[in-house]
């Protein structure tokens, strides 16, 4: 290959994303308030066994020794018990748990400081008190130590969201994609294609500088192109997959409609295990969209109870039709409940043929609208016997008052679910944000723009465009608008 073409990648690396360079260096937080020293209560508030307090800053070493005299500083990062006092009246305040964390080799990349004492709110108070009569010291604002961290390189920008889905993460599922994040591997994705797109690059301006050169490799320009081709491939790819991602995130909507009387808000209570809905056996009870997040299979989901659906009614129940119907369009999933003692019933051939068939049970579709039919009551049918609906779509058999069946129910549910948020175990790194999705697709067109550009310059620009955007996905280049918005996320000692 011709020498200087590595020369060329250098240069293009120097633009604005260093592949390696930028999840750790996090150039669009605020530098790091030289000089000041946060402290905050790290874990929740209110009485416990344990709370901890930390610090971060220049001048932590200090605090330490202040609450800890006449002791030095413990050996770093090893727990040491020390008895605490207040620094100017020496009055004592606990015997605790002391740790030293001397910078870089700290959460926030500063020296830290972390003092783990009885959790009654006297011993807190008096503990944040005299730190905050220490020179230097001051209480931390939310999410002020993670933005430290990001600013001293120690964490990515979608690390950092990782870290905020963590400490929010009510599902299993939740905390195993935000465990992904965290870990880095959007980042790394991300890292890998901005490579790719510098090499590219490089290419290009090989070929502007030295394409009537005899000495350049024949065809770099069409390898250029052809790597541009792949990576539009993998982003779109992505980019389809981009609503699980944010689903996983915020729950997926999951909403259960039916005629009246099917059960639905029985169904509703049994799985957000609460009595959410009224259950009652006067038809047209549930009027309005009742709406409960819930765990589903380890899953999140917002969960919807809708009126019955059903024609000839009130005014008043004919809104709360018109709102079900609403729902039903965005849904995600729609849980169909038909009473099983009362499949031939006007209502419930009405639902079927105007809700049920037109979905498709069990549709084959994993980015479109799922369904999955329930028929309820089942403890109304003859026991043991043939199931007494072959000719319908595929369903499931239920008895919300005897729990026969829920556990197939869930279990048909998990796989839904999975298909409709991803599964956070085993698949590709998921968008869980907006953010992510706009960068990808800014790149994604970018890309479309350097195969339309009509001379080679406008290609670079192209490739220096959607470069941008994958830099700015992990944080580099990153506005405080938008740092400001992901770490308003964060409580204060995080
Ligand atoms: N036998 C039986 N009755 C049920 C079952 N589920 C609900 N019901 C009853 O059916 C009636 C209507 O239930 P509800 O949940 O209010 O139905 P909705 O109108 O679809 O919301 C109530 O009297 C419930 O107690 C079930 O599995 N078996
Ligand atoms: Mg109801």
């Amino acid at each position: 290959m011709w020498r200087g073409l590595w020369t060329l990648i250098a240069r293009a690396a120097r633009g604005p994303i260093s592949p390696r360079s930028c999840t750790r260096q996090g150039s669009g937080a605020p530098a790091p308030s030289s000089g000041s020293t946060i402290f905050a209560l790290s874990s929740g508030q209110g009485r416990c066994g344990i709370a901890v307090i930390r610090t971060s800053g220049p001048s932590s070493a200090h605090a330490l020794r202040s609450l800890t005299a006449p002791q030095d500083l413990p050996p770093a990062r090893r727990a040491c018990l020390r008895q605490l006092s207040d620094p100017c009246s020496g009055e004592p305040l606990d015997r605790a748990l002391v740790l030293w964390f001397p910078g870089p080799q700290s959460f926030t990349g500063e020296d830290c400081a972390e003092f783990h004492v009885h959790g009654g709110p006297a011993v807190v108070s008096g503990v944040l008190q005299a730190l905050g009569s220490v020179p230097g010291l001051r209480p931390a604002e939310a999410g002020e130590f993670t933005r430290r961290a990001f600013a001293h390189g120690k964490l990515s920008l979608t690390e950092v969201e990782g870290l905020a889905d963590l400490i929010h993460a009510e599902t299993e599922a939740q905390r195993r994609q935000a465990l992904r994040q965290l870990d880095g591997e959007l980042g790394h994705l991300c890292h890998g294609w901005a490579e790719i797109l510098t090499k590219a690059l490089a290419h290009v301006e090989a070929y502007i500088d030295f394409g009537e050169d005899d000495n350049l490799e024949e065809g770099v320009l069409d390898q250029a192109t052809r790597e541009v081709r792949e990576l539009e491939v993998a982003l779109g790819a992505h980019l389809r997959d981009a609503r699980r991602g944010q689903r996983l995130r915020s729950g997926a909507h999951v909403v259960i409609a039916g005629p009246p009387n099917a059960g639905k808000s029985s169904l509703v209570n049994l799985l957000s295990r609460k009595p959410v809905s009224i259950v009652s056996p006067e038809p047209g009870t549930t009027r309005d969209v009742l709406e409960t997040p819930v765990d589903l299979a380890g899953f999140p989901a917002l969960l919807s109870d809708t009126a019955g659906l059903r024609e000839g009614v009130g005014p008043v129940e004919q809104e709360g039709v018109r709102r079900a119907q609403k729902r039903l369009e965005q849904a995600d999933l729609i849980l169909a409940v038909l009473d099983a003692s009362d499949l031939a019933s006007q209502s419930s051939c009405n639902f079927l043929d105007t809700v049920v068939i037109p979905t498709g049970a069990r549709s084959p579709n994993p980015s479109g609208q799922r369904l999955l039919l329930v028929l309820n009551k089942s403890d109304l049918l003859p026991s043991n016997g043939p199931d007494p609906n072959p000719d319908l779509p595929p369903h499931l058999l239920l008895s919300c008052l005897t729990g026969q069946g829920l556990d197939d129910l869930l279990e048909a549910l998990k796989k839904e679910l999975a298909i409709l948020c991803g599964d956070p175990s085993t698949g590709p790194p998921l968008l869980t944000r907006a953010r992510h999705q706009h960068h990808l697709q800014g790149c994604l067109d970018a890309l479309g723009h350097y195969k339309q550009a009509k001379d080679l310059a406008l290609a670079a620009e192209a490739l220096r465009v959607a470069r941008g955007h994958l830099a700015r996905l992990t944080g580099g280049g990153g506005t405080e608008e938008v740092l400001d918005i992901i770490f308003r996320d964060f409580c204060v000692g995080k």
